[in-house]
């Protein structure tokens, strides 16, 4: 049996194996300090452990990882996580979790870590088909044990309104009704988003909230037909149709801006991160003219809120400033625009279709998901380097990558694990590790040893044929 310690997804900068091992009893504990107690009892209740003034298992916030990194020292007497900051122990308890066998035996050594890149997100879309808090809680857990740190929520697209706007109240009673299939669909209070975003903060993870304007907004035309040009409510849409952009509010109204001002103004206020994202894909029902002119405004508002501007990589039609965060999401490895605003100072965030997007079936027997940018397998996930595959967009210009789950074909929670796993820990693993580190047979073997331990924790994974599973 290998040592578990050679097997941490996503795979660590430094690893240096022992023949030392550790055993975990009902006697262990978790040593709890003033500036550790918070991952302190998070680690103690992850392994289901005790806490106290003196413990096997220690935490320090003194290490000589650079921030959000660690270092994790495994001996036959001692567990010691060391860290700078609480995000960086965060991501050793992670590591500590991969390295426990079902015995609750700890193969013993060092691990010295550290992420690539800032930004390791995974996207849920959560309008063409509704998940709940729960839900979404659910999939915070499985991603952050891949060290994943942004959650990108989808809340608003054709088929579906999913957060409260006070203001506007009928977006989310008229426009939030269905779902893709005709489903009753659902919404989020405010008061439930804040406790997400809670939730996601207690887990190190930034939630970044998408609304996506100015196409893409069925739902909110419904509720709102003055959104409309002609001032006529569309129908609800509830099927994934065969045209995407096909609506959008009408950029010559004046009460158009009232409407995305406050929407912006009150998701900023419910937003403790960074970033606000406000789509702009597939506007392709909005004039070009009106485009650059609404997206210019938007962008001030996102300003005036005190956020950054994430937008889908067609925000770059508007020339929008080079503190708006353009997200690539096309299966070409190459895009001028694209590679011009990286010269121009943007960061890039990469969402190349024909690799990350988990909504991709497998194979052609891929029971759910759509092929446009292709099969994607494993390997075809895992295989390319976010810092060389976009032409002229080097490695200093990623500010990360960020694996889309779209959900026109997701129905239930079984099928966001589908799709999710294994593929998600493939992307992990390119935002975090080293490439160095990179080699697809190691990977593979190293990713065969996580399938039983998704089992136990419920995920219903895809067991792909590349991955040689352990039992
Ligand atoms: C596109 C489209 C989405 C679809 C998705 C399906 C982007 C950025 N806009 O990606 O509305 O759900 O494809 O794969």
């Amino acid at each position: 049996m290998t040592s578990r310690i050679t097997c941490v997804v996503p795979a660590p900068v430094e690893v240096h194996p022992s023949t030392d091992s550790f055993r975990i009893t009902e006697a262990t504990r978790v040593r709890i300090t003033d500036d550790t107690a918070t991952v302190g009892h998070y680690l103690a209740e992850t392994l289901g452990l005790t806490t106290g003034s003196t413990g096997e298992i220690t935490l320090s916030r003194q290490s000589t990882a650079p921030a959000d990194g660690y270092q994790l020292t495994v001996t036959n007497t001692a567990i010691t996580l060391r860290a700078n900051t609480e995000t960086g122990l965060f991501m050793a308890v992670q590591t500590l979790r991969q390295l426990v066998s079902d015995e609750g035996i700890v193969d013993g050594g060092e691990i010295l870590d550290y992420p690539r890149f800032a930004h390791r997100g995974a996207m849920l879309d959560v309008s063409r088909h509704f998940f709940t808090v729960d839900e979404v809680k659910r999939f915070i857990d499985q991603i952050v044990q891949y060290k994943i740190n942004v959650l990108h929520l989808h809340l608003t697209d054709d088929q579906g309104w999913r957060l409260e706007i006070t203001n506007w109240p009928k977006l989310t009673t008229i426009g939030g009704a269905t779902q893709v299939g005709g489903g009753p669909g659902g919404f989020y209070t405010q008061q439930e988003f804040r406790e997400l975003v809670a939730y996601a903060t207690s887990r190190h993870i930034t939630l970044i909230p998408e609304i996506d304007i100015p196409g893409h907004v069925n739902a909110a035309l419904v509720a709102y037909p003055e959104l409309t040009c002609d001032g006529v409510a569309p129908p609800l849409f509830t099927t994934t149709g065969t045209a995407t952009g096909f609506s959008s509010l009408c950029t010559d109204k004046e009460i158009t801006y009232q409407f995305i001002d406050d929407v912006l103004r009150e998701v900023a206020a419910l937003t403790p991160g960074p970033y606000l994202h406000i789509g702009t894909d597939e506007a392709h029902a909005t004039p070009e003219e009106g485009y650059a002119k609404f997206i210019r405004r938007a962008l001030d508002m996102v300003q005036r809120y005190g956020k950054q501007a994430i937008g889908w990589h067609e925000i770059l039609r508007a020339d929008p400033p080079t503190g708006t965060i353009p997200q690539f999401w096309s299966k070409a490895d190459d895009d001028p625009r694209v590679a011009e605003a990286a010269a121009r100072g943007h960061k890039i965030l990469l969402s190349p279709a024909n690799k990350v997007y988990l909504d991709m079936k497998y194979t052609p027997d891929s029971p759910i998901g759509y092929k446009w940018a292709g099969y994607l397998d494993v390997r075809d996930v895992y295989d390319w380097d976010p810092g060389t595959y976009l032409q002229g967009v080097p490695e200093e210009a990623v500010i990360g990558i960020e694996a889309p789950l779209w959900a026109e074909h997701l129905k239930h929670r079984g099928h966001i694990d589908f799709m999710a796993f294994p593929r998600l820990p493939a992307v992990a693993e390119l935002g975090w590790s080293p490439r160095e580190t990179h080699d697809w047979q190691d990977f593979r073997r190293r990713l065969a040893t996580h399938g039983p331990r998704w089992t136990a924790q419920g995920i219903e994974f895809y067991p792909s044929t590349q991955i040689p599973w352990a039992v």
